[in-house]
């Protein structure tokens, strides 16, 4: 008998997002419009600029790139999360507390699942950013609502056990034969569609007073995904062509703000979905069509991802308003000045022995050619906007009660997994890449 093929973590990641991708279509159509749109846009920039528009991922990875959002409301429910994403190769990255976002702080702390290794990115980059709600925190919740919060929470069920009997069995075996494949992605998609489920009214506006994400969150029996984002080469564009279509656009593109020079980091901009029908279950036990408004359209752009004295640079440039002449113009300023992540490729034909081990005099040789290595992260600053311009009703929020303390640490026991630090997954890419180069034109090290 032939041994069933096993179907790799990233074919299931890279099915598991076209899958999510037909189902978001189906459920918010204006996402369609706005991946044609960004298809669009790619191509002409592609026309334009030719291979340089590929500088920071070749345009099939752009074209298949997504990121999702969803949320949930305890730490049983992340783990659970880690575990179907471990599947399909995605582990929890960065920790990011929007509770202390200002100006628009939302009750969630979260993190994003993505593949970590360059290889598996290079195959199918799909990121999920993943919010969780905190009860625990007086500034939003009182103790009643809180324990409603988690008496609510307790009594629902996200994920079917055969989804995550599935998804440990194939972190495990590094996969999944067929029929497993599709079985998992069927039951792995269908826990984010939106649910049909009566939602109960009065509870739901309790929690919409306090803000509407814990509503979205906790007034309802199961998680959603509520946006789904594509790439885009020029972010600008698209922004002019979606409002030249029509479309409500937020109103403006949140992170680094347009100049000259290499793109950093991470541009974002949003529309809000029309609302949709949702059932309602009334005070007297009736049950009513009723809408909401909760899920939109997000696009990004990505640029080159910053080490820790960049970010701090771009904090800085940002607050104080001079962005535009204290960032660097160049690539070549933002590596001289180590600013930005780079790998590097070794070129030996050049000949000769290099004078030194030093990283800029053998890019000045042309021995090294450096390759900026592309942001896979997120900005709270901008996740933070992107909730709340998407929101309605600004919520309540007092600033004198206790927090709740949560950091990567927290997160990391809750999921029963390492939660990857972004700067030291760029930093061991680039370290990789001195190691190999440095054997290539027999050097001891580069540095
Ligand atoms: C997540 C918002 C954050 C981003 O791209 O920064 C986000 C949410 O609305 O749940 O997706
Ligand atoms: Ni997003």
């Amino acid at each position: 008998m032939t041994q069933q093929a096993t179907v790799p973590p990233h074919e299931l990641r890279a099915r598991f997002a076209r899958g999510l991708s037909e189902l978001y279509g189906r459920e918010v159509p204006a996402y369609t419009t706005l991946v044609d749109v960004s298809q669009q846009v790619n191509t002409e920039v592609l026309a334009e600029r030719g291979s340089a528009a590929e500088r920071l991922g070749d345009i099939a990875r752009v074209t298949a790139e997504r990121h999702g959002a969803i949320r949930v409301g305890t730490p049983e429910e992340l783990a659970q999360v880690a575990r179907v994403f471990g599947a399909v190769g995605m582990y929890p990255t960065g920790f990011y507390d929007l509770r202390e976002a200002a100006p628009s702080p939302v009750p969630v702390v979260s993190t994003a699942f993505r593949p970590v290794d360059k290889e598996e990115l290079a195959r199918n980059p799909f990121r999920v950013f993943t919010s969780l709600l905190v009860p625990e925190d007086r500034r939003f919740f009182d103790a009643e609502l809180e324990a409603k919060l988690k008496e609510f929470l307790s009594a629902r069920r996200l994920f079917p056990e055969e989804l995550l009997e599935l998804a440990d069995r194939a972190e495990s075996d590094g996969g999944l034969g067929e029929p497993a494949a599709e079985r998992f992605l069927e039951l792995a998609t269908g826990a984010f569609a939106l649910s049909g489920e009566p939602v109960d009214r009065a509870w739901y506006a309790t929690l919409e007073q306090v803000s509407s994400v814990a509503a979205d969150i906790g007034g309802v029996g199961s998680t959603h995904i509520n946006h789904l984002t594509p790439r885009v080469l020029d972010i600008d564009a698209l922004y002019e062509r979606m409002r030249a279509r029509g479309v409500e656009m937020i109103d403006k593109i949140q992170g680094p703000p347009r100049r000259e020079g290499p793109d950093v980091l991470l541009r974002q901009t949003s529309f809000r979905a029309l609302s949709e029908p949702r059932r309602f279950r009334e005070a007297d036990g009736t049950v009513r069509e009723g809408a909401l408004r909760v899920r939109f359209g997000e696009v990004e752009a990505r640029g080159i991802a910053l080490t820790r004295a960049g970010r701090d640079l771009y904090d800085a440039a940002l607050a104080s308003g001079g962005y535009e002449e204290r960032m660097p113009r160049t690539e070549r300023e933002l590596l001289a000045r180590d600013l930005a992540f780079f790998t590097f490729r070794a070129v030996p034909e050049r000949g000769g022995t290099p004078s030194s081990g030093d990283l800029l005099t053998l890019v000045d040789e042309g021995r090294l050619v450096p390759e900026p290595i592309v942001y896979e992260d997120f900005l709270p600053r901008s996740a933070a906007g992107i909730f709340s311009s998407n929101l309605t009703g600004e919520g309540s929020m007092d600033a004198s009660r206790d927090t709740a303390a949560r950091d990567a640490a927290w997160l990391a026991e809750v999921v029963g997994r390492t939660v990857h630090d972004p700067y030291e997954l760029y930093a061991a890419q680039r370290e990789a890449s001195l190691r190999e180069a440095a054997a290539r034109l027999g050097l001891p090290r580069i540095g």
